[in-house]
């Protein structure tokens, strides 16, 4: 399939689902995760720092993780992939949902709306166990990562780490919009992570897969684009 095929589709879909992953914030300078082992990760796998067990073993080295990283994307700026998404959802209300594995928060600067956040967002922390009177009045005590003063409860990112739930009603919004659409954009992701790469196989729409490299979803797509997220996504979405 030719990209004037996919042009077509997108033309004709009255609903369009846009799951994105790491590679759509490439070009806005955010490190992918499993890209070539030269980035930030170089030295660890996602599945090895992205959970709870790691960062109750050692939480001021997952937290020292997540602080740089939430610095650097407070950096950065959505780039024109994400622009021409919004841009289309302003032009066309309520025809493209934007279901994201990213929690950079880029789609929303660039002003999309709805942005169903499967895993959370960076910029945000909340309590490692549920918190007691004491975690709500104290001050925090200022370590890495911050603390309740009285019972030593622990601050952590509100993100979605490996063996933990999605957040429960943006799932089930994504997995409503995933069955009613008759075409699925899958940008910039490995697919390699589930529930996230599940709505691509579940789709009775079809799958069109963005990105410059072979992933584990080109076997679920009706056809694949070899480009990059600030390249397609302005020439596909332009009317
Ligand atoms: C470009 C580009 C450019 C580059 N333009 N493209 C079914 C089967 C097997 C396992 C499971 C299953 N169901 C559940 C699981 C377990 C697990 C899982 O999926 N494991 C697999 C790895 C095997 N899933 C979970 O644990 C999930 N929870 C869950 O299922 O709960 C129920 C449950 C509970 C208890 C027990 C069992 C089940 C939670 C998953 C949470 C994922 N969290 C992370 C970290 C978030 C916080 C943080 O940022 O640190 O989410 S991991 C990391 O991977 C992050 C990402 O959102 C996610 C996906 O990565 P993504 O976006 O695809 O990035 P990359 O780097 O992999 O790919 C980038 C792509 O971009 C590449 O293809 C490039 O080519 C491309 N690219 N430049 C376009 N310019």
């Amino acid at each position: 399939m030719s990209f004037e095929d996919v042009t077509r589709w997108v033309r004709a879909a009255r609903r369009i689902v846009l799951l994105s992953g790491a590679g759509m914030s490439a070009e806005s300078g955010v490190p992918t995760f499993r890209d070539a082992q030269t980035g930030l990760w170089a030295k660890f796998r996602p599945e090895d720092l992205a959970t709870e067990d790691a960062f109750r073993r050692d939480p001021a080295m997952v937290w020292d993780w997540y602080a740089m990283r939430r610095e650097m994307v407070a950096k950065v700026a959505p780039n024109a992939g994400h622009g021409a998404v919004a841009a289309f959802q302003q032009r066309h209300p309520g025809r493209l949902t934007v279901v994201t594995q990213n929690v950079d928060g880029l789609h929303q600067r660039a002003r999309s709306p709805g942005v169903l956040a499967l895993h959370g967002n960076i910029a945000e922390d909340k309590w490692l166990e549920p918190p007691r009177a004491c975690c709500e009045v104290a001050r925090l005590r200022p370590d890495r990562p911050p603390s309740c003063p009285t019972c030593g409860n622990l601050r952590r990112p509100a993100v979605v780490w490996f063996g933990e739930m999605l957040p429960e009603a943006e799932l089930a919004a994504a997995q409503d919009a995933a069955a009613a659409c008759d075409l699925m954009l899958v940008v910039g992701t490995s697919g390699v992570v589930y529930p996230a790469a599940g709505l691509a196989r579940s789709t009775r729409g079809k799958v069109v897969v963005l990105n410059p490299v072979p992933t584990d979803l080109d076997d679920a797509a009706d056809a694949v684009l070899r480009g990059t997220a600030a390249t397609l996504l302005p020439a596909l979405l332009e009317d």
